[in-house]
């Protein structure tokens, strides 16, 4: 028996090592794509390398990047994601009754076929909620399209700032984003490791780039334990509503979602950053 290892480097002498079951690799047109299978995460696929989504952990990523917006505007009707092809965000918006439509913008089509087949578990939203629109084009082209103030949550579920997801992370796309939303609306997105410098880079390259587009722009953390550091990263951004002062969680309770990681404790201590991210900010 041979044993073949999948490993994501995350410097250049560090790396973190999974032993795994190959299912199925392509080279799309935008990026290399691998499904992998491990008795400890289950069924994981990455991207160029870097790991997405496993079956074990991936509700603690798709709980965090919907749920705090949710508690804060509770009256979200019209939700625009970007990336996310795995449909796992998808998935946790789809959770709420308030929402209407749900337009979701994936570059890679490849992305959310093969997680159709693999990943059932994150992928199995597109076929079953009929609030949700596929488009597969660029999101930076999508966004410049969209109409003033047509949506009151965008989540950006973007791969890090290398490869296709690059132009999700500038000036002129946040501007963008502020655009297309609603006077209450709110804009998260992925937004890297604080940890290691490479990571860390693109973090504060993001939040300054939010900050001098958005009146109020926050990072929040989460414990992800298949992201570089395993300490990862949202940005918080919005135009009237604060994550932390406008917080209500009897209101975000009234859902009555069964959660496994999100919870109002959570919400709270999520905003309290580490002082050494803190100057980063
Ligand atoms: N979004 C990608 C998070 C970044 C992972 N980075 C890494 N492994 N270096 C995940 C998509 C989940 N819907």
């Amino acid at each position: 028996m041979i044993d073949l290892w999948f490993s994501e480097n995350y410097t250049d002498d560090v790396r973190l090592s999974i032993k795994v079951e190959p299912l199925w690799s392509e080279q799309t047109k935008f990026q290399r794509i691998d499904f992998f299978k491990n008795p400890t995460f289950g069924t994981f696929f990455t991207l160029d390398g870097l790991i997405m989504v496993t079956e074990k952990d991936e509700f603690i990523y798709h709980e965090m990047i919907c749920h705090p917006a949710f508690a804060i505007n509770p009256g979200i009707q019209r939700v625009l994601i970007i990336g996310g092809g795995d449909g796992g965000t998808a998935r946790e918006v789809a959770r709420y009754p308030t929402v209407q439509q749900i337009d979701q913008v994936e570059i890679d089509e490849r992305v959310v076929r093969l997680c159709q087949q693999y990943l059932p578990q994150t992928a199995s939203v597109f076929a079953n909620e009929p609030r949700l629109q596929l488009h597969f084009v660029d999101g930076v082209e999508f966004i410049k399209n969209a109409p003033d103030g047509s949506y009151d949550l965008i989540l950006v579920d973007s791969t890090d700032p290398i490869g296709p997801g690059e132009g999700l992370f500038t000036l002129e796309f946040y501007r963008h984003c502020h655009r297309a939303l609603t006077a209450n609306g709110i804009l998260v997105n992925q937004h890297e490791s604080p940890y290691y410098p490479r990571e860390a880079q693109e973090m504060k390259r993001a939040h300054q780039k939010i900050k001098a587009t958005f009146p109020i722009a926050r990072v929040y953390q989460f414990f992800m334990p298949t992201y570089p550091s395993g300490h990862w990263l949202f940005g918080f951004a919005a135009k009237t509503l604060d994550p932390v002062t406008d917080f209500k969680p009897e209101r975000w309770q009234q859902f009555n979602l069964k959660t496994r990681y999100y919870n109002p404790g959570v919400h709270t201590a999520a905003f309290a950053l580490p002082t050494y991210v803190q100057e980063m900010l």
